[in-house]
């Protein structure tokens, strides 16, 4: 399974995954760390948490078939133009998606797989729960790899005629065999709105409803069920607050689905998305040769689940092969709060440094040659030397307070952090595909580096300041490296390491000056 790289650390023209050949071109940008995950499937590991939230998912949607083995490797094609993705979408980027070439990527989400699995048109009815990879951020609740199940369901119109129904009656029926739940499930805005969330074309006003009433009792069933589940099993659950479940609907946005919707649930003070989902767009169908088929689709995170029903404080540890970790979790037993072993103490080491100069400025107003000596800086930054090691963890909170210029804080989810890589409702302006010999700074290649250096031993990886040189122009970046691990403590001698090769590479990979 292990994917070799040449001696001098760059890639090879060929690589092999279990079995399958693949030529790389300037679009690769996937590092062996992440090839080397894909055999996992932590998703298919008996007892593993994701395991055990995938299998209670599915038990709330009998009699839709399964796909729990889909290979991650899929082509643009697949991942993307399929699903109606515009040209210049941010989710193509190199910056955002791992490329093994300009046409094969690793799926960024399981909605890769829609198209295909319509054309087999095996069941109405379907669930796809794999591994999706995605170059983001590091924190907590952000891993390069996790894993989503997809979900769909459509109704055939001809059929429906066959029976003397419209299709909206044969939907209704259906609806009305989705067991009820007593949980106040808030949801203000219309079904659907000409201008934020649009029906299409070919489906009527009524068939939308209906197909949008099955969809949100479906989910809502699944929501209400497994959260239940996890509340009844132990008094120690999700719900330990002794808070009542809260859960919303949000309008949203998906180039594959219209309208579009997100589910919400209240947790730890916020509300936290879990899954999108929508009307599937017609050309999906069509292009799968089902055009008389019409329904709904979603897609959920696992992780983000099993953290909920768990408390999983850590989105790594579902990658350990402690058995601290493992021996917590059994598909034969109710669900229990996890006992998070003993946190080890976290090491911050900052690291800050010039952006190269054609990339400092998008005014152009950088000179070609740094000045040898930097004028003062008109603010305040932290430098590289700057360390909080074991004995003296700083946290978030007072880093935030030192910091003037600190960006918006990571919330505990990615979707409060940012846009989600794949599903921006924002088109960029710039025409693409995006060029890979881009030489523009952007925030995911630190990222990528430091999961190179340090693996699962960075906890978080943050902007702590930045600046723009009043003179040159030029950009300076200061970053903070959370060195923590989830197993043991981690020697001085060994983040100090890991810090040295962590600069070296970002030297060497972006071209940066350090400071
Ligand atoms: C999608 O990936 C769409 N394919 C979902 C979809 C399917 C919509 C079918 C409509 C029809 P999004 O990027 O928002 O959307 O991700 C879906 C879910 O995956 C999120 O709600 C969240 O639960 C989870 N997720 C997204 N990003 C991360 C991440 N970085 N870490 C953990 N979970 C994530
Ligand atoms: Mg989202």
């Amino acid at each position: 399974h292990t994917v070799r790289y040449n001696s001098s650390g760059t890639l090879p023209k060929e690589i092999k995954i279990e079995g399958k050949s693949y030529q790389t071109d300037e679009w690769m940008n996937t590092p062996s760390s992440i090839l080397s995950a894909i055999p996992r499937r932590l998703h298919l590991q008996p007892d593993h948490p994701l395991t055990i939230t995938r299998k209670l998912i599915e038990s709330r949607f009998p009699g839709y078939k399964t796909h729990n083995d889909l290979f991650p490797i899929v082509t643009t094609g697949q991942n993307f133009d399929s699903l109606g993705f515009p040209l210049d979408h941010i989710g193509r980027s190199r910056t955002d998606t791992y490329y093994l070439n300009k046409e094969t990527v690793l799926r960024t989400h399981t909605s890769a797989h829609q198209a295909d699995t319509f054309r087999n048109n095996e069941t109405e009815g379907y669930l796809i729960s794999a591994d999706v990879y995605r170059r983001d951020a590091i924190d907590r609740s952000h891993y390069p790899i996790f894993h989503q199940m997809e979900g769909a369901r459509t109704w055939d119109r001809q059929q429906a005629e066959k029976e003397g129904k419209t299709l909206a009656q044969v939907i209704w029926d259906d609806v009305a065999r989705i067991p009820k739940h007593d949980v106040a499930v808030e949801d203000p805005n219309p079904t659907f709105h000409a201008e934020r969330n649009p029906l299409q074309a070919t489906h009527s006003p009524e068939e939308v409803e209906a197909i949008a009433a099955h969809l949100k009792r479906s989910l809502e069933d699944m929501v209400v069920t497994i959260f239940n589940a996890a509340k009844g099993a132990t008094d120690t659950g999700p719900a330990s607050d002794n808070e009542p479940l809260k859960v919303r609907w949000v309008e949203a946005y998906f180039p594959f689905t219209s309208p579009s919707w997100e589910v919400e649930v209240f947790w730890q003070g916020d509300w936290l998305e879990v899954l999108g989902c929508g009307i599937v767009s017609q050309p999906i169908l069509n292009n799968a040769s089902v055009p008389n088929r019409v329904g709904w689709a979603f897609g959920i995170g696992l992780e983000r689940i099993a953290m909920l029903l768990y408390s999983i404080p850590d989105i790594r540890l579902f990658w350990s092969k402690d058995t601290r970790f493992l021996s917590q979790f059994s598909e034969q037993k109710p669900i229990r709060r996890f006992v998070p072993f003993s946190k080890y103490p976290a090491c911050f080491k900052d690291v800050s440094f010039w952006l190269r100069s054609s990339s400092s400025a998008a005014g152009g107003a950088a000179p070609i040659h740094p000045p040898a000596t930097p004028a003062a800086p008109t603010k305040q930054s932290p430098t590289s030397t700057q360390t909080q090691c074991p004995d003296a963890p700083l946290d978030h909170a007072s880093v935030a307070a030192n910091s003037a210029s600190l960006p918006p804080s990571t919330a505990a989810m990615p979707e409060a952090a940012g846009p989600a890589a794949n599903t921006s409702p924002i088109p960029p302006a710039a025409p693409a595909p995006i060029p890979p010999s881009s030489s523009s700074f952007h925030e995911n290649d630190v990222m990528e580096i430091a999961r190179e250096v340090c693996g699962d031993l960075v906890e978080d990886v943050r902007l702590t300041d930045e600046f723009v040189h009043p003179k040159t122009g030029r950009r300076s970046m200061c970053y903070r490296i959370n060195y923590r691990s989830l197993e043991r403590t981690l020697t001085n001698e060994e983040t100090n390491q890991l810090h040295e090769q962590l600069r070296a590479l970002l030297v060497e990979r972006l071209g940066v000056e350090l400071r």
